[in-house]
């Protein structure tokens, strides 16, 4: 908005030529959501204890975490409300992209939403039925999946990350991998929200090296040296990228180990399923799955650890899914897990960063 405004006046006053720069307002957005996040949350706390927005605890769950039991949940309200607020006061918001992440966003965190509501009326863990979820998810990811592939501008191949000659062309079956990259994200991200700060750390690390990506992506100089694909006017997310960053980095301040606020589903579905859309808008994809390998590998102990436990009759290969759980039962305190699961997280943001140049 801020662009919209104050950009055209350039010539009254020189200054503001600077609003042009992604760069420019990417910082600001980042800061904006950042201060907004901090300065909301603790009246957000406030206000989901009045209303008793509180967490169920299960009770087949490490004993360590019955202490969590009435820790507000639902505090993902709040990013999306910091991430968006900076995101229209900074981005050009004639752009497309913009538009398509800030759909997704709400779609997904409304399906949270319920979700969560659920689980609180109900006081239990049960919110809506896994069906009705991968329905509605599949619903919301068709909508940027077909925008992309009804885009005359953008092309249906795959990048592969250290193989830049491997492109191959998926043509229509797009719309289905690019429903899968987004609602399969949105699924790691929320299983892997189950220790203080354990996904919004990954979330922001990921959300920081992708907005590097965007604006790599956005530039066609940049790309063109580089030898990734330019998509035109993908250099704008940054701006969303960096405010989602800012956010995640202002939820965090209450979310650290021992949290104030837990995000919720409507946090972390909005957060991956937001995620996976933006590496399908820079043409990054594959790549989404080494800087957010964490989120990979969580959903990968779960799925094995539940064949296992089929196919054996109750045998176990982990002492609990998802991962982190194993590492709490193995006796690990929970901010050594948080901690290095950050550390590995950031790792490999930047080995995916070094996919850019090395082929
Ligand atoms: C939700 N989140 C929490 C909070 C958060 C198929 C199955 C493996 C699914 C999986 C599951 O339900 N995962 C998704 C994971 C929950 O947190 C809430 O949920 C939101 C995110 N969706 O924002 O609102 C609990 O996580 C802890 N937490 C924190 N700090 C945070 O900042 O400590 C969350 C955020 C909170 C709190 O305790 O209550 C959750 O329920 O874990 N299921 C599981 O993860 C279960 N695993 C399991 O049953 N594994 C089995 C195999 C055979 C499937 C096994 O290994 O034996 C475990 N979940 C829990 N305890 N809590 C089981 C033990």
């Amino acid at each position: 908005m801020l662009y919209h405004l104050l950009y055209p006046l350039k010539s009254v006053f020189g200054g503001f030529n600077v609003f042009r720069y992604i760069t420019f307002r990417t910082i600001f957005a980042i800061l904006t959501a950042l201060i907004i996040s901090m300065v909301v949350g603790g009246w957000f706390i406030r206000k989901l204890k009045a209303m008793q927005i509180g967490q169920y605890i299960r009770e087949d769950g490490p004993q360590s975490h019955h202490a969590k039991t009435g820790t507000p949940t639902m505090g993902g309200l709040m990013i999306i409300f910091a991430t968006l607020a900076a995101t229209v006061l900074w981005a050009e918001l004639n752009n497309p992209f913009i538009w398509l992440l800030v759909l997704v966003t709400l779609g997904f965190g409304l399906i949270g939403f319920f979700d969560d509501y659920l689980k609180v009326i109900k006081k239990q863990n049960k919110g809506l039925s896994g069906r009705a979820k991968l329905v509605t998810q599949t619903l919301v990811a068709l909508v940027p999946a077909i925008w992309f592939y009804a885009n005359p501008g953008f092309d249906t191949t795959l990048t592969i990350p250290f193989f830049k000659s491997v492109q191959p062309d998926l043509g229509f079956f797009f719309i289905p991998f690019a429903v899968f990259v987004i609602v399969g994200t949105a699924n790691a991200v929320n299983l892997t929200d189950g220790l203080d700060g354990l996904a919004i750390g990954p979330v922001t690390i990921a959300a920081a090296f992708y907005m590097i990506f965007c604006y790599l992506a956005g530039n066609i100089k940049i790309a063109s040296y580089l030898q990734i694909p330019y998509v035109r006017g993908v250099g704008e997310l940054s701006i969303y990228l960096g405010a989602m960053a800012g956010a995640g980095v202002g939820f965090l301040w209450f979310n650290a180990y021992p949290a104030q606020v837990f995000m919720g589903d409507v946090g972390a579905l909005a957060l991956g399923g937001a995620l996976g859309t933006v590496a399908l808008a820079t043409k990054q994809e594959v790549l989404l799955a080494v800087v957010g390998g964490l989120f990979v590998v969580e959903a990968l102990s779960v799925i094995i650890q539940v064949s296992f436990f089929k196919v054996s009759n109750g045998k176990r290969v982990f002492r609990m899914a998802p991962l982190h759980h194993h590492f709490e039962l193995k006796g690990w305190p929970e901010p050594k897990v948080i901690v290095r699961f950050w550390i590995i997280s950031i790792i490999l943001g930047l080995v995916a960063l070094s996919a850019l140049k090395l082929r």
